[in-house]
């Protein structure tokens, strides 16, 4: 599994955006001002008269236009101006001078090299090719009452770009050394049948220290909330979340039914309202799917990777993915160009199959899709983010599928009482409608978080 990993060194790309200002709702406009056009042809006498008449004065003439700036009267509001203005019958058009804002981009140095959150070309890909996450953020950045469940190798709960983004348990004493899980103080304070699970649960060794031995989890969480704006490595889809770390795959990759089910159930019993699964393989299991079930029982909306074997997942099944419980979204994964992600080609590293290469591999291997049984395409090739001690760049299903349950973060932290389902279905009728994913896929396009966002 490692081998399909590669690492992009980090001192390529510094590229820093400044901070920008927040916007309001309503469109903001300059006080006092207004941008008149006249119709061409009357005098300046006439023009001057109006203005005086109503109380303005011409300050700025764009003549290459033929609009003029006026200011207005203090007593007198720019709606009331507007209407008065526009009343006139040599007047073309009267409006207020708008006041226009960079979107909300946060200081984070290696936020250029996210080409999925704000895609610029800079990766030699296609404009706009991304989730419009600068136009989300405008919105929301997140919100620490938001508790998504990474269940995957563990995460890095010491990173610097993530510790103020894990979970904590409220029922459970804090361990005295917040990064040491043996400075507990030994008692199951939550009686849960956990002792000091106070940053998740590693399901493998059955104890309270849920560290990433491997790397895949923490990049998976990197990409849902690495801490944004604090002027450290990137940022996540969540500026500020919680992260749940939930360890049920070893250093290696690999983990079993028994544990993937603990996880669930662990999860949703402690307030995870969005499940990060990036992993697969394996057949059908009934009990895992109970344990989905379960999970879809108490309102928690659980993301999946597609796979990455290139296969239609409609006619060779790919689990979790495929299980039919309404919970489940089925993600695959997008490049740069708004293609289905191939591995290994066009300036891919590795065959990029992260923990899901499982089954007959396709003759050009890439994202899974299907158009019953994959629901939409995020970006999933070359994202950088969050490894232990550090970052880098992996490709997969698995990078496609955290920037879903982000933006299901995102939905939360703007509307805490949206379901589950209420949540799957916004994200998949206000995707990008796409050539490259329509009848591949059930939504026909890629994420876009920011139009999920809009009217909520
Ligand atoms: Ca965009
Ligand atoms: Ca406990
Ligand atoms: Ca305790
Ligand atoms: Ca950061």
């Amino acid at each position: 599994m490692r081998k399909g990993f590669y690492f992009i060194g980090l001192a390529l790309f510094a590229i820093v955006i400044s901070a920008a200002i927040q916007s309001a709702d309503e469109p903001q406009f300059v006080k006092g001002e207004l941008l008149v056009k006249f119709s061409s042809g009357v005098t300046t006498q006439t023009i001057e008269t109006s203005i005086s008449q109503l109380g303005a004065r011409s300050v700025e003439e764009m003549s290459a236009i033929g609009v003029r700036k006026l200011k207005i009267a203090t007593t007198q509001s720019v709606k009331d101006a507007v209407q008065k203005f526009s009343a006139l019958p040599n007047v073309v058009y009267a409006e207020p001078n708008y006041i226009y804002h960079a979107f909300n981009t946060p200081n984070d140095p290696s936020f250029g090299q996210l080409w999925g959150m704000n895609n610029t070309g800079q990766t030699g890909g296609l404009e706009d090719a991304d989730i419009d996450a600068p136009e989300a953020w405008d919105i929301t950045t997140g919100s620490d009452q938001v508790i998504i469940g990474v269940i995957d190798t563990g995460v890095d709960y010491k990173h610097a770009d993530l510790a103020a983004n894990i979970y904590t348990n409220p029922g459970e004493d804090a361990w005295t050394i917040p990064g040491d899980p043996s400075s507990g103080n030994g008692i199951d304070d939550d009686e849960n049948g956990k002792i000091d699970d106070w940053k998740g649960w590693n399901f493998i060794s059955d104890s309270n220290d849920p560290m990433d031995d491997n790397m895949h989890g923490t990049h998976v969480s990197g990409t849902i909330g690495a801490v944004g704006t604090n002027n450290i490595g990137v940022v996540g889809v969540n500026w500020t979340v919680r992260i749940m770390p939930l360890k049920f795959l070893d250093s290696d990759g690999s983990g079993d039914t028994d544990d993937a089910i603990k996880a669930i159930i662990y999860a949703t019993d402690m307030g995870a309202k969005v499940l990060s699964n990036s992993w697969g393989g394996g057949g059908y299991s009934s009990a895992l799917e109970d344990a989905i079930k379960y999970a879809n029982d108490h309102g928690v909306l659980f993301v999946a990777a597609a796979g990455n074997d290139g296969v239609n997942t409609d006619i060779i099944p790919n689990y979790p993915s495929n299980y039919n419980v309404a919970n489940v979204i089925s993600v695959a994964a997008s490049d740069h160009s708004d293609q289905r992600a191939l591995w290994g080609s066009g300036g891919g590293g590795g065959d990029g199959c992260g923990l899901v290469c499982s089954k007959a591999v396709a003759a050009t291997p890439g994202s899974n899709y299907g158009p019953k049984t994959v629901d939409l395409a995020a970006p999933g090739k070359d994202i950088y983010s969050t490894v232990p001690g550090g970052y880098s760049s992996l490709s997969g299903t698995s990078m496609a599928t955290p920037h879903v349950a982000g933006a299901a973060g995102l939905l939360l932290a703007k509307s805490p009482d949206m379901t589950a389902l209420q949540i799957k279905d916004r994200l998949i009728s206000t995707v990008d409608v796409l050539p490259a994913f329509e009848n591949i896929v059930v939504s026909g396009g890629r994420l876009n978080i920011a139009n999920a966002l809009q009217g909520l």
